[in-house]
């Protein structure tokens, strides 16, 4: 029987990597976004496929309704990628402006919240799954991305607390935790600074938005006995730094 994925984000990088890879193994895709242009480009593409749903992560209170607009074939939902999450701009706190860091924990936390929510009774139905995506931020915090680590922090702890509450349901939960995967994420991070972005990732090679899809594909169509609870990736060439010590 044909299985359907539930991507947010899938308008760009891991979560249209993702939506190709899932598509091309012959699930259908229910992917979400704000850019309908990029939803209907992905629709285009993807065929019968994939059903472009318009869903602001930043709109909760909408999410039933939104959810209620599924046509029938779409509805019985199987896995929920939780891909959708943004970092704000890198900053201090003490030099940091309140709206962007609530977009970010609005979208990484509160939105993620509030759609798994939405769609457990479905997925406990079908004894499905849920990927969430965090971070290696959740584990390796660095200077200028607090507020960042700590909603990806907290998709990890959710994700394991999760797993307590769906014990017995046959529900799988896991996290995974990308480093540095070239996508428009830098993009976003930095405000549209495209130099940023490629400095960022010059000469390092970079995971790429397929890198991620792959595993989570793999994640994914294991047996169903199996669950992999959290999962931490990164390029070779990324690794991690020593503490930080300030001299007075
Ligand atoms: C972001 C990971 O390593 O690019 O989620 O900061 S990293």
């Amino acid at each position: 029987m044909t299985k359907t994925v539930f991507i947010t984000g899938a308008t760009a990088g891991i979560g249209a990597a993702a939506a190709r890879k899932f598509a091309g193994e012959g699930w259908q895709v229910v992917g979400t976004g704000r850019r309908r242009d990029r939803l209907d480009e992905l629709a285009t593409e993807l065929g019968d496929f994939f059903y472009p749903l318009a869903l602001d992560m930043l709109r909760p209170a909408d999410f039933e309704t939104t959810l209620a607009s599924l046509p029938d074939r779409y509805r019985a939902i199987d896995l929920l990628l939780n891909n959708a999450g943004l970092a704000p701009p890198m900053s201090n706190l003490q030099d940091a402006e309140q709206d962007p860091l609530d977009v970010a924990i609005d979208t990484n936390v509160t939105g993620l919240v509030a759609l798994t929510r939405a769609l457990l009774p479905g997925l406990i139905a079908r004894k499905g799954a849920v990927i969430n995506l965090a971070s290696v931020a959740a584990t390796y915090p660095y200077r200028g991305g607090a507020v960042y680590a700590g909603t990806k922090a907290f998709v990890r702890q959710f994700s394991l607390g999760l797993r307590c509450d769906l014990a017995g349901t046959g529900v799988r939960v896991t996290t995974i935790d990308p480093g540095m995967v070239e996508t428009e994420f830098t993009l976003v991070r930095t405000g549209g600074d495209q130099a940023a972005s490629d400095a960022l990732y010059a000469n390092m090679d970079p995971m790429t938005a397929e890198d991620i899809a792959g595993t989570i594909w793999w994640v994914a169509t294991l047996p169903p006995h199996l669950n992999i609870n959290a999962l931490e990736l990164m390029p070779v060439n990324q690794s991690w730094a020593g503490f930080a010590v300030h001299r007075n």
